[in-house]
This record gives structure tokens, sequence and C-alpha cells, in this order.
């Protein structure tokens, strides 16, 4: 395996000073080490991956440097945009080096949501024209493989790109703390809400740990799964996704149990909301201001106001709770509020260890999930 180190160390032997990307769990050791080693102004994480690229492009116009954007292969399809219109050869020519993990290669076990875009991964590069290599887990190779693309991204100014797989980084745990001063852990507000729910009403909940433990709330409590889609990839839609539901079933509330990473990182959505006005609209963003499920790197989340941002938009109601008692009366309060509403729970970083994943398919909580909203 290598070290987040060698591997930090040998790129910037190569100049490469910039980084920005959005986490990723095959990334973690790396990413929490560009976040404990690399200052503030030269380490962005961005709202999604395309940002990134363009952030990364921006630093090249700065200072003829190249920056190197990280991410989960989830996100290459946020990139194809300024990868096709920004920084390829036959636009602006901007060269970039990406570091992409490779989740769900063919023939390693994964999660449904990933199989997909496993397979498409290196077609995908191809397609695009960008050069890669598949990072090697020795270090002599690494440096030789780490040697070739820069000097290919400097003799053609070309973005390339590594594929990293499972397992290539040694273990580095992030020192990079977050203020736990929320007494409420993620999973405890996500059971009190969803026990208060209307028995009529929906939820569509995000990629990652939110609904893993939803998913589990509700096996544990014998409740069934029918009234919740679990967004298990596609982050960041969610709340799209319960609109397309809310404006097409006013007389049921529809939830949405969005992260504070997965609102920011496509947060126009709260404009279209907003704008739309669903009077059945709930959503709740579980802020623990980081990417908990792939690491815990630092989101915007807690440097933002999420109500204010939301009311902006033109939610017709914005609330932030931080304690049990204070969610316990908004439930109340909730159940007459004006919508479309915006509830901010801030909650602590931090999952149970031994919490387990959704046993259903994809296709059969979309079936289940279609059979509740057809009564
Ligand atoms: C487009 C895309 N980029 C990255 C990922 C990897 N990923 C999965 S969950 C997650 C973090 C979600 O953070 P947040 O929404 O704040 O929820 P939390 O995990 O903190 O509860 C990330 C980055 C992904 N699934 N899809």
């Amino acid at each position: 395996m290598l070290s987040p180190k060698f591997f930090i160390d040998t790129l910037a032997s190569w100049g490469v000073e910039f980084y920005t990307g959005v986490p990723d769990s095959l990334l973690k050791n790396v990413c929490a080490y560009i976040t404990d080693h690399i200052e503030p102004r030269r380490h962005i994480i961005a709202a999604n991956e395309g940002g990134a690229v363009a952030l990364a492009a921006g630093y090249h116009l700065a200072t003829n440097k190249v920056g190197c954007v990280y991410m989960q292969n989830s996100g290459q399809g946020n990139t194809i945009n300024p990868l096709a219109s920004l920084t390829d050869r036959e636009v602006y020519h901007i060269p970039l080096l990406l570091l992409i993990g490779w989740r769900g290669r063919p023939g390693v076990h994964d999660e449904p949501q990933h199989v997909k875009q496993g397979k498409i991964t290196t077609g995908l590069l191809n397609t695009m024209g960008i050069n890669y290599e598949v990072l090697s887990k020795e270090e002599d190779t690494a440096r030789r493989q780490i040697e070739k693309a820069m000097t290919s991204i400097k003799e053609t100014g070309d973005v390339y790109a590594l594929v990293v797989e499972k397992d290539t980084f040694d273990t580095y745990t992030l020192q990079h703390t977050i203020p736990d001063t929320y007494p409420m852990s993620r999973e405890e507000a996500i059971q009190t809400v969803a026990q208060a729910v209307e028995p009529e009403a929906v939820v569509v909940s995000t990629t990652g740990m939110i609904s893993r433990e939803l998913f589990e709330f509700r096996a544990a409590s014998g409740q069934g799964h029918g009234k919740d889609f679990l967004t298990v990839g596609s982050m960041g839609h969610a709340s799209h996704i319960a609109l397309g539901i809310a404006l097409q079933q006013p007389s049921r509330r529809i939830y949405c149990f969005d992260g504070d990473g997965a609102a920011i990182m496509h947060m126009g959505g709260l404009a279209i909301v907003g704008s739309q006005k669903p009077a059945n609209f709930i959503h709740i963003v579980f802020n623990n201001g980081a990417h908990d499920s792939v690491g815990g790197q630092p989101t915007a989340g807690h440097l933002i106001d999420f109500p204010a941002i939301a009311l902006a938009c033109g939610y017709r109601a914005a609330f932030s709770v931080s304690s049990r008692n204070e969610l316990d009366g908004l439930l109340t309060t909730l159940r007459d509020a004006a919508c479309p509403a915006m509830v901010e729970i801030n909650v602590r970083k931090g999952n149970r260890k031994d919490l387990g994943r959704p046993t259903t398919t994809p296709i059969e909580n979309k079936e289940a999930f279609m059979h509740f909203l057809s009564k």
C-alpha cells in the first residue's frame, strides 16, 4: 500500500501544490492527509466535482501551475461538462491531474449504486480523450506512474487521471476536528423525525449514512420500508426527487432527509423548490458540518445559514434546532407550518460502528415506494 505522505510528497516534487475535490471513501486516507497537511488556501473541498475542476482551472489561470482534483468515480458525471467545455484541448486547454476513486470496479463486490459507474469509469475517460493509469499499490511503480502523468501533463498541457482501486492507501486518521458542540447524533435526530412523520407521508433520503440509518430504524421498529425512497446514489438530488413527487401528490406530505454536503452539492435546487412553492414539502438538513459518510472531512455546512438561504429562495418557513427538546417542540409546530419549509437540525459527527446497509435492492425499494404512493 502507499502511504498518503509518500503520495503527496511525490506530487509536491512535481510541483503539485493545490488540491480541490469532493471526498471519497476509497481516497479517505489521502483526503484526510491533504486536509491535515495542505494549508486551507491550497486545499478547497468543493461543492461538487465539476466545481472542483473549475476551481483548479482558475488556479492554473492565476499561477500557470497544475492542480489536483480528487473525487469518487460517482462524481465523474459532475465533471463531464467542465472537462469537455473548459479544460479540453479543443477549448481552453487547461492542464489538471485527476485522482479518481474507483468504486464498483468490475470483479470487486460493491454496493448497487456503484456497479454501473464502476463499469464505465475508464470508458468515460477514454471517451473524453483523457489518458490515465490505475495507480499501483507499490511505491516504485507508483513513483514511475506519477512521473509519467506529470511529464505527460507538462508536455501536452492535457488533463491526466490516476484511477485508485480499493486499499491503495495506508491508513491515515484525520486529525482535523469539527467542534462537537451539538448534543444530538444524526441517528437520534433521524429516528425522532421519522417517528413523527404523518402515516401517509413519505421520505426521500439522501446518499450515505442518512439512508442507512433510516433503513435500520424502519427495520428495528417493524415499520416496513415502503414509505422511504433511499437515494443511494445521485448525491445532492434527493430534494429534486422529493419535489417531483410533491408536485404530483399535493395532498401528501413529502419529507426530504438531506445532508449538508449533499444540499450544498446541488444547492441550486433550493431556488427551484422555493419558486415552485410546494405546500406539502419539508426539507430537513441533518447538518454535521461534514462529509461524514466518507471520512468526516469538513463541509461549509456550519459556516453558512441554511434557513436564511431557504427563505431567500422562497421557502415559506425555516427553522434551526440543535437539541432534542428543541426538535420535539418543532415537530409539533411543523404540523401546521407553512410549506415549503426548511428544517436545519445541527447534529454531531459520527455513526454507530455496526451500522448496516439496506438489504433491499434499489428496484425492490422503488417498487414498494411506488406501491405506497399509489394508495
Ligand atoms: C456525486 C458524488 N460525489 C461524491 C460521493 C461520495 N459520497 C457519498 S456520501 C458523501 C458525503 C455526504 O455528506 P453529507 O450529505 O453531509 O451527509 P453525511 O454523510 O455527513 O451524513 C460523499 C461525498 C457520491 N456518492 N456522489
